[in-house]
């Protein structure tokens, strides 16, 4: 498995530098984060991003994400330029040498939590979900705002958006997926770009928003109606191991050889529909995380895994999730099972 780390670019406090020094760990995940969302990435801001990454001896091996415009979402008339768009940029990337690309489905937002910085028992902290905090909680009244969430939008744009999804059902949703997968998985095809579908975060509805990467039988019914290997998913162990009902390795087993990008966190579960997130060790969270790995490995993945969200440890301060410290401490964790797999099977 190729070891690699998120990077949010120039305006990220982690430095290439720093992530340099983390062993064995050479990929970099990253994006070009000022086109809006849905507008054609120009070649040469992916080609510079490129060059950046791989002046520090690093490499540029996945794009998390390029955004779907909400029109594509929601099934709207104008979704067509925005899928031609797309494929625009799946060919300018795959120019630029890029194989991997993640993206997600979710409605309006991106991953949610109730509370970004709660305490953990050993003195750092970490991103919580309460159920019953975010069921009274509108997204809108800005009480809280998240790093993932696109609020390019007026408020009062984001109400009407949030009143059209009123009457798309899940079913309808999945439907536009297909839709936009059957537009572009040809182009990944042609380009020898990997799609691979982040879950939704956390995998069930919220806000009153339909959510339909959430579940095996909806990883199976995408993979299945758009049955090419460029059509793939992000295996996100904290996403999908959020429910207690998911069976990772289940889906593991479904998506096997269409898994082609890994996200390892844990998660420890504080109700059907509340968690907390842990460092990375078995002893903290709920997921067993060599487990997942050793499934992994035996379904033949070998692609990029990042550390996921990292508690806030040693007083660091920074991006909710996205500090170097513990995500360091993770990569290290990760690629010890990793060695470990490698060395029993000898790879
Ligand atoms: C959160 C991330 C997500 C992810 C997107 C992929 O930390 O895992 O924001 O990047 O959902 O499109």
């Amino acid at each position: 498995m190729e070891m690699s780390f998120r990077w949010y670019g120039e305006d990220d406090p982690v430095t290439l530098e720093h992530i340099r020094q983390i062993p064995d760990t050479r990929g970099i995940v990253s994006a070009v984060y000022d086109i809006p969302p849905g507008e054609v990435w120009p070649l040469e801001k992916i080609e510079k991003l490129k060059q950046t990454v791989e002046a520090h001896d690093l490499e540029l091996n996945v794009i998390e994400s390029v955004p779907v415009h909400e029109d594509i979402k929601m099934g709207a008339p104008s979704r067509d330029k925005w899928i031609e768009n797309y494929k625009e940029t799946l060919r300018n990337l795959s120019r630029a040498g890029i194989r991997t690309v993640c993206y997600n489905f979710m409605p309006v937002f991106d991953w949610t939590r109730s509370e970004l910085g709660a305490s953990l028992p050993d003195g750092s902290n970490s991103l919580k979900y309460d159920e019953e905090t975010v069921e009274h909680l509108d997204p809108l009244s800005g009480e809280l705002t998240l790093p993932g969430w696109d609020l390019s939008y007026q408020t009062e744009d984001l109400r009407k958006i949030m009143d059209a999804y009123q009457s798309i059902s899940e079913e309808q949703l999945m439907e536009n997926l297909i839709y936009f997968l059957e537009q572009v998985v040809p182009t990944a095809e042609e380009e020898g770009v990997l799609l691979a579908i982040h879950p939704d975060d956390p995998p069930w509805s919220i806000f009153g928003l339909p959510r339909v990467v959430t579940t095996k039988e909806n990883v199976e019914h995408m993979l299945h109606r758009v049955d090419s290997t460029n059509n793939g998913i992000t295996f996100c162990t904290g996403s999908y191991g959020a429910n207690p009902d998911n069976d990772l390795n289940g889906i593991i087993e479904a998506a096997k050889g269409r898994i082609h990008f890994v996200h390892a966190r844990n998660v420890k579960w504080t109700g059907s529909r509340s968690f907390q997130e842990t460092s990375h060790s078995i002893k903290d969270g709920s997921l067993d995380m060599t487990a997942l790995l050793q499934k992994l490995h035996e379904a033949g993945f070998s692609g990029p895994i990042r550390p996921d969200h990292g508690r806030m440890i040693w007083g660091e301060t920074g991006r909710p999730g996205y500090g170097l410290y513990d995500r360091a401490l993770g990569a290290a964790y990760l690629n010890g099972i990793i060695d470990t797999l490698d060395e029993q099977t000898g790879e």
